[in-house]
């Protein structure tokens, strides 16, 4: 199994690596690629010096599976290339994730849609995976129908210069400003650009591909994305009102049982997620469970995840593993 890893020297790309080695993957050649500027650049992994190529020298190299973190339009510019030379793309941009002929996958809820013909498959965006992973086995159960969000997000999903804008602000050195304002000791009530509806792209995000994962247009969404001083994770605030009535304790077993999910949820020890403890962690954590008493059948929660993690590397890997145990590539 030739793996090549696209991106692998950015902020998703190097915890790729990580992900890869902790989980053990199974690969007889690891092909680490990036933009021009860092072709020829050496990493390290398990041991071994891998030179950086380019994309092109990739495409030729004819990996079985290629993991993408190298933005939206390498994504659309060399995902095809790629495929055509019969690679199979598990692409964690949002260049394909809403095209009506690529699927859009997180495994715990819908890899079994995948087919050898699934040449670039699409992975979500961070903060769609870690509530639609809580959301699915509700909905099964209880038929969900509207969903009202508002995220607290890690400026690791904005990227490494925002990091940096971060770690400037703390330091009090005035340099390059990714966000508008400043971000250390402020919330920023925007991530990603405004489309024409007045909602940002990660809000949208949030609501199309809810729907789409789910196979379910019938599910209202509505989201608040909002930056926070952050790095571990994301954190989100969810309402759920469903159609039918639920105990709040089958909730709890139901989310336990649930694979990819941890609940932390004690209100005697102050046990809930939170980002700090999330970083670093493939699972998605779920706590203040909770009855919304406003109106019937309907729920509060509060998730957690890393978001480089379940959010992204991990995530693609877990497709990347569907398909080799099930023999799709
Ligand atoms: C953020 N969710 O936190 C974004 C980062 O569509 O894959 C990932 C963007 C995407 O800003």
């Amino acid at each position: 199994m030739k793996i090549a890893v696209v991106g692998a020297t950015g902020m998703v790309g190097e915890i790729m690596l990580k992900v890869l080695e902790e989980r053990n993957f199974p690969y007889t050649e690891l092909i680490l690629v990036a933009s021009e500027k860092s072709v020829g650049k050496i990493i390290e992994f398990k041991g071994q010096k891998h030179s950086v190529v380019g994309l092109q020298t990739a495409v030729d190299m004819k990996a079985d599976i290629a993991l993408f973190s190298a933005g939206g339009q390498t994504s659309l510019d060399w995902a095809p290339k790629f495929a055509a030379a019969g690679t199979t793309v598990i692409d964690n941009s949002s260049a394909w994730r809403m095209d009506p002929s690529k699927k859009l996958i997180v495994p715990e809820i819908n890899a079994n849609e995948l087919t050898k013909e699934d040449k670039i498959i699409a992975n979500p965006n961070c903060s769609t995976i870690q509530m639609v992973l809580a959301l699915a086995p509700l909905h099964k159960k209880y038929n969900i129908k509207r969903v009202v969000v508002s995220t607290y997000q890690s400026i690791t999903g904005t990227g490494v210069k925002a990091v940096e804008q971060f770690e400037n602000e703390c330091a009090g050195i005035e340099g390059d400003m990714v966000y508008k304002y400043k971000i250390n000791r402020n919330c920023i009530p925007q991530c990603d650009s405004f489309e024409d509806n007045g909602y940002t792209k990660e809000e949208m995000k949030l609501v199309k591909e809810t729907k789409k994962i789910l196979s379910d247009d019938s599910i209202k969404v509505t989201a608040t994305a909002v930056r926070v001083p952050v790095v571990g994770g994301h954190s989100e605030a969810v309402n759920v009102e469903f159609s039918n009535d639920f105990e709040v304790g089958d909730i709890r077993t139901i989310l336990s049982q649930t694979d990819g999910i941890v609940v932390q949820d004690n209100l005697d020890t102050f046990t809930y997620p939170m980002p700090r403890y999330a970083e670093g962690k493939n699972d998605v954590f779920v706590g203040r469970i909770r009855r919304d008493e406003s109106q019937e059948n309907t729920l509060n929660m509060w998730i957690v995840a890393d978001n480089l993690r379940k959010g992204a590397a991990t995530n693609t890997i877990q497709i990347a593993e569907y398909l080799i145990a099930n023999k799709l590539v």
